[in-house]
Parts: C-alpha cells; structure tokens; sequence
C-alpha cells in the first residue's frame, strides 16, 4: 500500500471507531453514569455522615454531631447529584443503612444506596459508604434493614428533587 492508500484506511477505521462511540453514547445516555463504578469515578456533590444505632431503648437514625430522632433527619439531594452516604453504627447491636421505597425491612434497596444489610449488617462501632446518584425525583425512605428495627424507630425520608 502506498502512503495515501493508508491515510485513507487509516481514516476509515478512525471513522467507524468514532460512528460506534457515537452510536453507544446515544443508546446508552442513562445506563452509564447509574453503574456504581461510573459514581465513584466522579467526586461527590454531597457528603453526610448519618449515624444510626439504639440509645436509651430509642431506635434511631441522625446527622453526625447531632441527636438521634426518629423519623431521622431528612435528607435532601438533587436528581443526577452524586451522593456520598456515611453510615456509623453508634449502637450495641448490629444496623444498616438503605434507600428504599417502602418501611419495610425487605423492600428492594434504591438507586443502589445501602451499607450493610439485613444479612450483613454494620457491626456496633463500625463505618460504610455508599455513593450513589438519584436518578429520579421522589420522597424515598431510609432504614435500617435489621428485621424489627423499623418498627422500634429506625427510619427517615430521603427527599429527591429536580
Ligand atoms: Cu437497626
């Protein structure tokens, strides 16, 4: 092949290999940046650090430095924000952490948001992270996955707005 035979061929591989870029992009807009690996990539927007546990017999949820209360504190965060969730078990039993859309310890988590979970909770004294991004607006619940707990207290609203 002569030089510009290459060019060409050259140009033409470039040339698709853009087209198919384009081409994914453009099917896959939302798929991309809701994978877990494409949220931590980015820096969070927002940052809390919640703690959880039981304290005087109260189950409950807070902002760390503040008080527990149940319902916890409501968070807010913004559609398409990365959010970057902190949960510290403040308690003598195991807790968790988990975005959900019913008060029920077995609703399906949210938006990939949980520490811990039912099965694997967050061991008394220790910490978790989740970072996720809410892709839709809505008031969703936060709880504790630990059987029972949301009863005792255990929960408070997410708030997502556009
Ligand atoms: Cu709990």
């Amino acid at each position: 092949m002569d030089s510009v035979k290459v060019a060409a061929t050259l140009a033409f591989v470039g040339g698709l290999a853009l087209l198919l870029a384009v081409a994914v992009v453009l099917l896959f807009p939302a798929v991309a940046p809701t994978t877990p690996a494409a949220a931590e990539e980015e820096k969070p927007a927002v940052e809390i650090t919640i703690i959880g546990g039981e304290i005087d017999g109260k189950f409950a949820f807070g902002i760390q430095g503040e008080d527990l209360s149940s319902p916890g504190p409501d968070i807010r965060v913004k559609v398409g924000e990365t959010v970057k969730v902190t949960f510290i078990n403040i308690g003598r039993i195991p807790h968790s952490f988990a975005v959900v859309s019913e008060k029920k310890f077995d609703a399906p988590v949210l938006f990939n948001a949980a520490v811990g979970s039912a099965a694997r909770p967050v061991q008394p004294g220790e910490q978790g992270t989740t970072i996720f991004k809410p892709n839709k607006p809505g008031i969703y619940n936060y709880v504790c996955q630990v059987p029972g707990h949301i009863e005792l207290g255990m929960y408070g609203s997410l708030i997502v707005e556009e």
